[in-house]
């Protein structure tokens, strides 16, 4: 993997041996030697990951730290504060700054290469969900995004094992006053409460007596349910190896015994506050998904979507053999109901009309509004005669039972025309099927309304 780094430090000998060792690695280097100078480079070059020297005359590394995240433009890009400090209060002070990690000098290359690594992986996920945002408030189907203060407003659901007693009752005690955990005691334990996808958070020993951590952790990775949430490992001083190997598999973060409390706690918070925003991100593209292919005023698919699936199931139906049927209705005479009764009432009307559909076809069936009082429903492999059939028991359903139109109990009745055609070989189109139910329709309104009328080719 290649990535684009930014090195920031004011000793130009540091920056020297880093961007080296970087180099030598295939990434892409980027230097400054000054806090201002960090801010600049990284909204200008939009690096994949910054590496921070703490102590700089000026601007020190935290408050570098502290404005990159504030910034819209650079808020994503990981930050690993890199340093000498080596107290567990700097840590947590770096941490508690938006920094993803705080490494201690001398540096273990291997242990900075894949952290290196982990982090760009990590952001791409974020980036690729930012992008799809992006587009999705382009075309108009997002709102504009807020992120802010819910991130952090609900308690974390957190999963922890550790088979030292002393060390999980330290891990338990400290989140607990924040967060709601639960302590796993088996492998198969963990595995099956993570299955039910109801953590933010799980807490892996990588030491575990009687399972390989590892194998624990590659195991939450593959399940589907768990894929998505993140993993904090613990692992023992000096085991690079383990590390390594962690991190690459995809381990978001870790702490290294014994465990630091308030460490512990700004690491938790930094991942359920990812993972929140993650989940925010995927909800809002999903939601925009469905406004986009889906009618505001009734729920039921769109022409838009009902024109590519109907493409589809034809294609389909050319290649099985397997008819498909197209029902196309218009209300009679619904311009009356509008000058009558109001706009509202109209509305009323059809969102009424749409349930109505709806009740009445199959799963596999397609229900749309093609627009204003015009709907339609696709139905694959179906024939002539069940689609008379359903289109029958649709207009019945309407013309018999009268429309409610307000709260006072005013009713209206309703009337449907509905045209009818089925694919006929393999050379029929969605759009000659269209056209054919649509001449069934005319018809129908031609020959007084309230009624159904199938068109042959
Ligand atoms: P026909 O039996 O020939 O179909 O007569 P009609 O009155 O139903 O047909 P026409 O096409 O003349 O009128 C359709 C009306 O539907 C006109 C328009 O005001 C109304 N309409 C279209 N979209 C909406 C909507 O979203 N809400 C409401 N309330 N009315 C709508
Ligand atoms: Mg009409």
């Amino acid at each position: 993997m290649t990535a684009r780094v930014l090195i920031v430090d004011d000793v130009p000998a540091n920056l020297k041996l880093l961007d080296a060792k970087l180099t030598a690695e295939y990434f892409d280097v980027f230097k400054a030697a000054s806090g201002p100078e960090a801010l600049e480079a990284a909204k200008e070059q939009q690096p994949d990951i910054i590496l921070l020297d703490v102590m700089m005359p000026g601007m020190d590394g935290f408050e570098v730290c502290r404005r990159l995240k504030a910034m819209p433009e650079t808020e994503h890009i990981p930050v690993v504060m890199v340093t000498a400090l080596d107290q567990p209060k700097d840590r947590v002070q770096g941490l508690e700054a938006g920094a993803d990690d705080f490494l201690t000098k001398p540096l273990n290359d291997l242990a900075l290469f894949a952290r290196v690594r982990s982090l760009v992986r990590l952001k791409m996920v974020t980036d690729e969900l930012r992008m799809r945002e992006a587009t999705g408030q382009r075309i108009g189907a997002l709102g504009a995004g807020t992120t802010g203060d819910f991130l952090m407003t609900e308690p974390g659901r957190i999963l922890a094992i550790d088979d030292r007693p002393t060390s999980l009752k330290r891990i338990t005690e400290t989140l607990a006053s924040e967060h709601n955990v639960t302590v796993a005691e088996t492998q198969e334990e963990l595995l099956q409460l993570a299955n039910s996808g109801n953590f933010d958070l799980h807490i892996v020993s990588l030491t575990l007596q009687e399972f390989d951590g590892l194998r624990l952790c590659s195991q939450l990775r593959s399940l589907e349910a768990t894929r998505q949430t993140p993993i904090l490992a613990i692992v023992e001083e000096g085991d690079t190896g383990r590390l390594v190997r962690a991190l690459d598999m995809g381990v978001n973060d870790y702490l290294v015994r014994p465990v630091e409390r308030n460490e512990l706690v700004a690491r938790a918070r930094s991942q359920l506050r990812r993972k929140r925003y993650q989940d925010y991100l995927r909800d809002k593209f999903q939601q925009g998904l469905e406004l986009a292919i889906t009618d505001g005023l009734t729920g039921l698919y769109n022409r838009r979507y009902m024109e590519g699936h109907l493409a589809t199931l034809v294609d389909d139906a050319a290649n099985t053999g397997k008819p498909v049927a197209l029902l196309i209705f218009d209300i009679d005479y619904f311009k009356a109901v509008n000058d009558t009764h109001g706009h509202q009432a109209g509305d009323e009307v059809l969102k009424e009309f749409a349930d109505r559909i709806s009740a009445n076809v199959r799963g596999i069936d397609l229900a749309c509004r093609l627009g204003g009082e015009e709907f339609v429903v696709v139905m694959p492999d179906t024939d002539l005669t069940y689609a008379m059939t359903v289109a029958e028991r649709l207009r019945q359903g309407v013309a018999l039972r009268p429309f409610k139109l307000d709260e006072t109990g005013r009713t209206l009745d309703v009337t449907v025309s509905i045209g009818i055609a089925v694919t006929e070989g393999p050379n029929d189109t969605a759009a000659k099927l269209l056209g054919r139910a649509d001449q069934g329709l005319y018809r129908a309104k031609r020959d007084g309304r309230n009624r159904v009328v199938a068109e042959a080719a």
